[in-house]
């Protein structure tokens, strides 16, 4: 079922208070019970008694008040502070009252239980956002930021969600509708009115408008895989052909024997993964077996894998051994790294055993990675010594910076629900493009670029289907 969600509609006023503990369960200095509907303030009223012991009858909104919660014969339940906030300046835009107990979970639940006694109910997961969402204080993409700001460990990952909850995707989407709309105007235009004397949209410009609008739409896809960057962390495959020194490079970065080295070429038979911090963000770095002709299934097996692992990898590290010439299995593991990682210029190349004579012939080394669109400075590098280990997580971190850098200032995807619709935005512009080659008549077109209109509302959440709703919210704890 589709309900439509109109964000200049007035306050929902759902007919039940919410309550919950709205504080992380466990020992705390404090938790907070917090309260939100109608009855809010009655709730309040019933329950809190000022330092003379009398009920209040009246609060200021917005003001803090000290003193107590008191059970139904009047017995101190616990020592608060507590806030009256009126609507519609609420997160909700609903009364909301909130009640700061000391914490530890045998307080707070004696405070929530007689919210509940007083005939609040308790919340679900995500119900205030998804209260907040519903009266319009915020749209579907600041909810998600919401969750996203609980969730995120990384530094970066938190700019990227407070920026969204300040709405900068909502604005970029809110102008592309009126880019649909706009166009959308002059077609109805000359499908309803054809033979009156207006000023109709010639095909030159409509093309030009639309292809514009795909540029902008393409622009925005583009963000998703550092959104998730910042979001998740990023993925570093090291790879090369065997026994470059991949494992050992892994055990350098961990700094930890995790992965087993051997000088026998093929020891790695399996991906291992650990997770490494730098700077802020999280590394998701993963080992790979040496590519060559496998000598035996588990060793395709695995090799098999190391091609998924790179096709996966935001970044990928590719091994040389510098103590070595440049040889046949280095150009058929050069081969299948490039290809796997599908040009999406994320290639870090690495000249390994750097404490070893060098055979290595650099500028044919060179020649070939850059034939190979490898574009990125080799960095010298000795697994055994350390040296050059502090340069990889550098290199690492820059490449992060100058993906982010682009997108600094602009919206960014961070979902595989933005980036899905995008898509669909997307396919929408294409298949108004071959409507225009092949001539067809502006209905089509238009149809097609409804579709599109549309989809940037279900982002919004101007249109949303409650099964989006229920899984966007569900995945809140209680109590936010
Ligand atoms: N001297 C020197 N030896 C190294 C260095 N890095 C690795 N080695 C040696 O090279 C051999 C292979 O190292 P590994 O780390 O197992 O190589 P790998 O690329 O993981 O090999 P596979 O798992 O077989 O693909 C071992 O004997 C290591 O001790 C280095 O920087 N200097
Ligand atoms: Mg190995």
């Amino acid at each position: 079922m589709r309900q439509v969600n109109t964000v200049e509609s007035a306050p929902v006023q759902p007919e039940e208070t919410i309550a919950a503990i709205s504080t992380p369960m466990g020992e705390g200095g404090i938790g907070i019970v917090r309260l939100s509907g109608l009855t809010a303030e009655q709730i309040l009223t019933s329950l809190f008694r000022g330092i003379g012991g009398k009920p209040r009858k009246k609060f200021e909104s917005h003001k803090v008040n000290y003193g107590f919660v008191v059970d139904d014969v009047g017995h101190k339940i616990d020592e608060v502070m507590a806030t009256l906030m009126r609507s519609p300046l609420t997160y909700t835009r609903e009364d909301v009252v909130e009640i700061s107990c000391h914490g530890g979970s045998a307080v707070l639940k004696k405070v929530l239980r007689r919210t509940l006694e007083l005939g609040a109910r308790m919340a679900e997961p995500g119900e205030y956002s998804k209260r907040a969402f519903l009266n319009g204080r915020i749209d579907l993409l600041q909810a998600e930021a919401i969750i996203d700001l609980i969730r995120t460990k990384s530094e970066k990952g938190w700019t990227t969600a407070f920026s969204q909850l300040d709405g900068r995707l909502s604005h970029a989407i809110s102008e592309l509708e009126d880019e649909f709309i706009d166009i959308l105007a002059n077609l109805e235009a000359s499908i309803d009115f054809p033979d009156e004397e207006i000023e109709i949209i010639g095909n030159e410009a409509l093309l030009g408008k639309i292809q514009q609008l795909k540029q902008k739409v393409y622009n925005i896809t583009a963000t998703y895989h550092i959104g998730r960057v910042y979001r998740e962390g990023v993925a570093v495959a090291i790879a090369g052909r065997p026994n470059v020194g991949k494992s050992s490079l892994m055990n350098a970065l961990l700094q930890r024997e995790r992965a087993i080295v051997t000088p026998q070429p093929g020891t790695t038979r399996d991906t291992i993964e650990e997770t490494l911090h730098v700077d802020g963000i999280a590394i998701r770095l993963v080992d790979t077996a040496g590519i060559r002709n496998a000598g035996d299934s588990a060793e395709a097996a695995g090799i098999d894998r190391t091609i998924q692992a790179i096709d996966d990898a935001d970044i990928v590290l590719i091994l040389f051994d510098g103590s070595e010439t440049f040889g046949e299995e280095d150009e058929r593991a050069l081969e299948k790294i490039v290809v796997a990682e599908a040009g999406r210029k994320s290639i870090i190349p690495l000249i390994n055993k750097s404490d070893l004579a060098q055979k290595m012939d650099m500028e044919y080394l060179l020649d070939t990675i850059h034939a190979h669109s490898i574009m990125e400075d080799p960095v010298l590098l000795s697994a055994k010594t350390g040296e050059g280990v502090g340069m990889i997580k550098k290199r690492i971190n820059s490449m992060i910076d100058s993906m982010g850098e682009k997108l600094s200032e602009g919206p960014v995807l961070t979902r595989e629900r933005h980036k899905e619709k995008f898509h669909q935005i997307e396919k929408s512009l294409d298949s108004a493009l071959v409507a225009m080659e092949r001539e067809l008549s502006r209905e089509y077109i238009a149809a097609d670029l409804q579709e599109g209109r549309e989809a940037l509302q279900e982002l919004t959440g101007k249109v949303v289907e409650d099964s989006i709703l229920e899984r966007i919210f569900n995945d809140f704890c209680i109590g936010k």
